[in-house]
């Protein structure tokens, strides 16, 4: 087999929930040796929530903790906490998030850290930077988006503000700290020092709504945002609104319906109107004069009937679904596709060719759907491969550690591992 680039990588995996599992999981697909450090008893939380098979850990944990081992161990014991020192001391990456203060709490402080073992790299996801008054918060996924500036720019202008169905504050802050402790890796390689690596959800969600601070200062400085449906017979406020379905770019955009509509709610397509284009997109929709015509030739002359378009747009698409109407605009060069759904995406032929979607085995459960890695390589093809159970691999480190049968047997009987 291929040697895997992070092989010989050891990271402790001190984290639970979505944020820092998703990226701990990716070192551990790239071929780190991931450790999960969990709590005897119940171990990370979603081992247990919205769990589909009683007493079989969820899917939550399941596809988030792949290609791991787990130590089940209380660090909070003087044993448990001498077990995390000899780890430290020989790991590479430590990656963790607490809410605020429970590294320290437990006597791991990054001075802590980095007096046992100078090369660490230290890992650590919080809600809010240091710099923010709202720093001592525990935070989940719909708070960060909240905070970060998802939800305010996110649904219709007459509703309210609505977070997206994508992680951006859990697994997207997850890639943000990835990309941080990767990138520390490869400074250690030049400095031999290792270095605290912190991503926090309200951060990582504003990075990626960067456009929409853009925005912001282009309403301030005009008055208006061309390209909002609020424009130009809406009002605008002093902050950014939320845009529907309108494209965020250049280009204007919208979920249009297609056939089956009324009974399917993802009978839908988005449609991009591009400029480039406009010539080929009024021919394909059947309104070839307003290829020429000055009232529609321009995006300018567009803007105030862009909904009118979208209207006869949806006209021409009553009679196609949404497959059909991509089949046929993707020959006219028309940036679109179909609004999928999970069910449709689980079952995705060419998603499954691409090792996007993986059917991975599970003890005690059987096979499972997960998305497998997004990201492609030439020299290589992550394996995905189960979750390990709740301390499954506890006795096997321990001995690694130089405990012997007798020390390891008392840590069970006293409940410091179970
Ligand atoms: N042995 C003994 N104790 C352990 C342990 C172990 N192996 N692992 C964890 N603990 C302890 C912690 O030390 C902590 O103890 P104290 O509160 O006494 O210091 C306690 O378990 C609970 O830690 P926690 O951080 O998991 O607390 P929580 O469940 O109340 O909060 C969360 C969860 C996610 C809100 C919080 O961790 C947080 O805000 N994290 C930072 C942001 C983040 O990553 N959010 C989640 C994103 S994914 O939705």
């Amino acid at each position: 087999m291929t040697e895997l680039p992070l092989s010989g990588i050891k990271v402790i995996d001190f984290t639970g929930v979505q944020a820092g599992p998703a990226c701990t999981q990716m070192l551990a697909w790239f071929g780190a040796d991931v450790l999960k450090v969990e709590r005897p008893g119940g171990g990370d939380v979603t081992r247990n929530q919205l769990r589909d098979i009683p007493d079989v850990d969820a899917l939550y944990f399941t596809m988030l903790n792949s290609n791991k081992r787990s130590l089940a161990i209380n660090t909070k014991s003087p044993e448990g906490l001498e077990v995390m020192e000899k780890l430290i001391r020989d790991a590479d990456v430590l990656v963790e998030n607490f809410a605020p203060g429970a590294m320290d709490r437990m006597g791991l402080s990054w001075d802590k850290l980095q007096e046992w073992n100078p090369r660490l790299i230290f890992g650590s996801v919080k809600g809010f930077n240091d710099a923010s008054p709202w720093n001592d918060l525990k935070v989940y996924e719909n708070v960060a988006q909240c905070a970060g500036g998802a939800a305010s720019t996110t649904g219709f202008w007459d509703g309210p503000p609505t977070v997206s169905g994508a992680a951006l504050g859990d697994s997207n802050t997850g890639m943000h700290l990835l990309i941080g402790i990767l990138t520390a890796l490869i400074a250690r390689e030049k400095t031999g020092k290792g270095q605290k690596v912190a991503a926090s959800m309200q951060d990582s969600v504003l990075n990626l709504c960067r456009v929409k601070l853009r925005d912001q200062q282009r309403l301030e400085a005009v008055g208006h945002l061309e390209e909002y449906p609020q424009y130009p017979n809406g009002e605008f406020g002093e902050a950014v609104p939320r845009g529907g379905n309108a494209g965020g770019g250049g280009q204007p955009g919208w979920v249009v319906k297609c056939k089956g509509w009324e009974d399917d709610p993802n009978a839908y397509i988005y449609f991009t109107v591009q400029e480039q284009n406009w010539a080929r997109t009024a021919e394909v929709i059947g309104r070839p004069e307003w290829a020429e015509d000055p009232g529609y030739s321009t995006a300018l002359a567009r803007q105030d009937k862009i909904f009118d378009i979208f209207a006869e747009i949806e006209k021409w698409l009553a009679d196609k679904t949404k497959y059909e109407a991509v089949d046929i605009l993707r020959q006219w060069e028309v940036p679109c596709a179909p609004v999928m759904s999970m069910k449709e995406l689980a079952v995705d032929p060419a998603l499954r060719e691409a090792g996007t979607v993986v059917e991975v085995d599970q003890k005690g459960r059987g096979s499972f759907l997960t998305v497998g890695s997004p990201i492609k390589f030439s020299a290589f093809t992550p394996d995905i491969k189960g979750a390990p159970l709740l301390g499954e691999h506890t006795d096997e480190v321990l001995a690694g550690l130089g405990y012997d049968a007798d020390t390891i047997a008392a840590f069970h009987k006293n409940k410091i591992v179970v």
